[in-house]
């Protein structure tokens, strides 16, 4: 009896005193009922896994606390590593994690996708190793994938990998934690995305929340000039929760994060889930919250340094970047529905996009690869034998109407993955 207790109150101590999230309609909720928004950042300090380093995750989670962070984003992880003095630092913070499952070398390819099963694997890995966490909010199949029309073909093998992560995820008897995707921000392809991603009727087959990274509103400016208006029109009543993965444009500078007064005002609360701040560290991108100290010279080494910055140490504010967004965080405080009031079938279905000849190149519902599959080999065609011609009328009235200001943000800022990327090749 002594000895079982002992070993409960061991085996709990990977569980900690946080209520956990789940996705209901287009909201998260936690299991105490309340609505959840996001508040977050993004953290990799190095490029394979931040969240094996206990004493750094503690200094972190300290000052994230402060600035008002509940959740943060990691893009890579090591299932080997040992998490759990990491994502107890953040737990007893109050942070939760949205981690990405994908590695450099696993990722869904834009130009010739596959899905398979060392793909399936490793991110079953990250998924095994990440469950147990309470604070974990949610897991990302890819981020990025799809960046010019070309690349659409992939969206299908994004789906497949929803589909067997969330099958594996039920079958393995784990909470029903979210698993969704982090799309760039490109007008044209923005709705066609967001469709295709939820549409089909079967949630089995859909993403469970989904991420843009959107550098569009760019200080000072209005929810109208922004872009931001426009996201709204796009996002109203979506299926599931809808968030930004990624934002905090840095030009011209400095940085006010007036969009956070937007994303949780009255025009977009109802549809958003809040938003991650790219990013924690400072780095050559210029995007950082904190730095571990002054810059040094880029080719300088030692111990924890790599591309001019240190990637551990006592995390000290970027000025005024830091306190812009503390105040503006400390402004808000959303309360929601709360899951007794909030009626899910208040949500929209969306359509899957018709393929457009040099735009949208998936056929509607077309059946997503199996597990093994790659695109253009006899295993997987996005483009099933052409059963009509409507497709080509199908062009989006809308194409013109969501060519807002953004792209081209994205293009030169490489965001998400690229930026990711940047810090990996400082490792080499
Ligand atoms: C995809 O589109 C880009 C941009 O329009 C173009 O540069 C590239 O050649 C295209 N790739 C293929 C395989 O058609
Ligand atoms: C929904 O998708 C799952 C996974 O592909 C499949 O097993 C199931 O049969 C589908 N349900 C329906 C009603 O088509
Ligand atoms: C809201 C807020 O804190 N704004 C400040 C952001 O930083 C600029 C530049 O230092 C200040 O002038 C603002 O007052």
């Amino acid at each position: 009896m002594r000895a079982s207790l002992i070993a409960a109150l061991c085996g709990a101590a990977t569980t900690f005193a946080i209520p956990t999230i789940e996705a209901v309609g287009n909201k998260f909720f936690t299991s105490d009922g309340d609505q959840f928004f996001i508040k977050g950042v993004a953290y990799q300090l190095v490029p394979d896994d931040p969240l094996v380093d206990t004493e750094q995750c503690t200094r972190d989670a300290t000052l994230m606390k402060k600035l008002g962070v509940n959740t943060i984003r990691v893009y890579h992880v090591d299932a080997n590593g040992d998490h759990d003095g990491c994502m107890k630092a953040f737990s007893d913070a109050g942070i939760y994690t949205m981690v990405d499952m994908d590695t450099f070398s696993t990722y869904i390819l834009p130009n010739d996708p596959y899905w398979n099963q060392d793909q399936f694997d490793s991110y079953s890995g990250v998924l095994d190793t990440f469950q147990q966490y309470d604070n974990l909010l949610g897991l990302f199949v890819g981020n990025e994938i799809i960046a010019i029309n070309n690349q659409s073909h992939a969206a299908p093998f994004i789906k497949a990998a929803c589909r067997d992560l969330k099958a594996y995820r039920d079958s393995k008897g784990y909470r029903k934690i979210p698993v969704g995707y982090s799309a760039t921000d490109i007008a044209e392809l923005r709705p066609w995305i967001q469709d295709y991603l939820t549409c089909g009727g079967n949630s089995s087959e859909n993403i469970d929340f989904y991420g843009l990274n959107s550098y569009q509103w760019c200080d000072p400016t209005t929810y109208e000039q922004s872009g931001y208006a426009n996201l709204q029109e796009q996002a109203k009543n979506f299926p599931v929760p809808i968030f930004f993965s990624e934002t905090g444009c840095n030009k011209p500078g400095p940085r006010l994060f007036e969009d956070q007064a937007a994303i949780f005002g009255e025009d977009m609360i109802h549809d958003w889930s809040g938003a991650i701040i790219y990013e924690w560290l400072q780095e050559a991108n210029d995007y950082g919250l904190i730095s571990y100290g002054p810059t040094v010279a880029a080719t300088a080494t030692g111990a924890n340094i790599e591309g001019g910055f240190s990637r551990a140490g006592t995390p000290t504010p970027v000025s005024p970047d830091f306190s812009n967004l503390s105040e503006q965080w400390a402004r808000i405080t959303p309360t929601g529905v709360a899951r007794s009031d909030y009626d899910a079938s208040s949500v929209s279905t969306r359509e899957c996009p018709a393929s457009t000849p040099g735009g949208w190149l998936v056929q509607g519902n077309v059946a997503l690869p199996t597990l093994g599959a790659t695109l253009g080999s006899s295993t997987y065609s996005s483009m099933p034998s052409a059963t009509g011609t409507g497709a080509a009328a199908a062009a989006s009235p809308s194409e013109t109407k969501n060519a807002v200001a953004g792209s081209k943000e994205i293009a030169s800022m490489g965001a998400g993955l690229a930026g990711v990327m940047m810090i990996f090749t400082f490792w080499l």
